[in-house]
């Protein structure tokens, strides 16, 4: 492994397990458990804990690469439909593609969003594990191939047409490898788009906001504002608001402490 790949990797471990040696009391119950190769780490993390601490536990998956972590790791599983009514997760840890000054979040590139969404949603606090090199003033700078989006086959043509029209550069439909094995299918038997944009605004009411599709670049909130309402799309990578919300990105913590 050069010297590159080794610092990325002990930058993922270390963030891992600070996360978790912060953020998982060893009180809670629920935890939520995100996607990725950081994630790795942190149920690494939480299974060296020792099942003195992790038995009365629940780990909620957010896909099977994550199901397959928790069960490998002889930790407690359940799906996010077990969860109690008007239950929320104590923590949910994930990994993201980039994060921005606002800890906005790209998340998708490894192909799970939709599911890591509602598990995120459903947490009282979400822990994002993202090593140094996906921190950067505004998405779309550090992550270049676009936005994951997660489309209904049958839809996919017809959003890549209104993409273009929200000034998206190049818009396609994810292929897996090697590429005649054709689309990417995700965990929810749908297909991804990537969807270039320019880097996104900070805020709002930023200048730059293009609100109506025509010319400047996006705010976060306002382009996941219209491509959400696009028939066909079933959810974006595009992860903003979350409360109670922290970065450790494996180079001595935290980006920002949890309000
Ligand atoms: C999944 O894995 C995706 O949402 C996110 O794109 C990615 C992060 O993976 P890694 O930790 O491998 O960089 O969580």
């Amino acid at each position: 492994m050069s010297s590159q790949a080794e610092l990325i990797e002990s930058s993922k471990k270390a963030a891992a397990y600070q996360a978790v040696k912060e953020h998982l009391d060893h009180s809670y119950r629920h935890i939520g458990i995100g996607s990725g190769s950081t994630v790795v780490y942190v149920v690494e993390a939480i299974a060296a804990l020792g099942a003195d601490v992790t038995r009365e536990m629940i780990f909620y998956p957010t896909g099977d690469q994550s199901r397959g972590l928790i069960e490998d790791a002889n930790l407690r599983l359940a799906t996010i439909s077990q969860l109690p009514l008007n239950t929320r997760l104590d923590v949910c840890f994930d990994g993201a593609d980039e994060v921005d000054e606002n800890l906005n979040l790209i998340k998708g590139g490894g192909a799970c969003l939709f599911q890591e969404k509602i598990v995120a949603t459903a947490a009282k606090k979400f822990i994002c594990v993202a090593d140094y090199r996906k921190l950067s003033p505004r998405l779309g700078t550090a992550w270049k191939t676009g936005i994951p989006i997660e489309v209904l086959p049958l839809a996919a043509k017809r959003v890549l047409s209104e993409l273009v029209l929200l000034g998206a550069q190049k818009p396609l439909v994810r292929q897996g490898v090697p590429k005649k094995a054709g689309p990417v299918v995700t965990d929810n038997g749908m297909w991804l788009i990537d969807a270039p944009f320019q880097p996104l605004q900070l805020s709002r009411d930023a200048n730059e906001t293009r609100a109506d599709g025509e010319g400047g670049a996006w705010t976060v909130d306002g382009l996941a504002d219209h491509l959400i309402k696009i028939p066909g799309i079933v959810e974006t990578g595009i992860f903003s608001g979350f409360n109670g919300f922290e970065v450790q990105d494996g180079r001595g913590g935290a980006q920002k402490p949890i309000a």
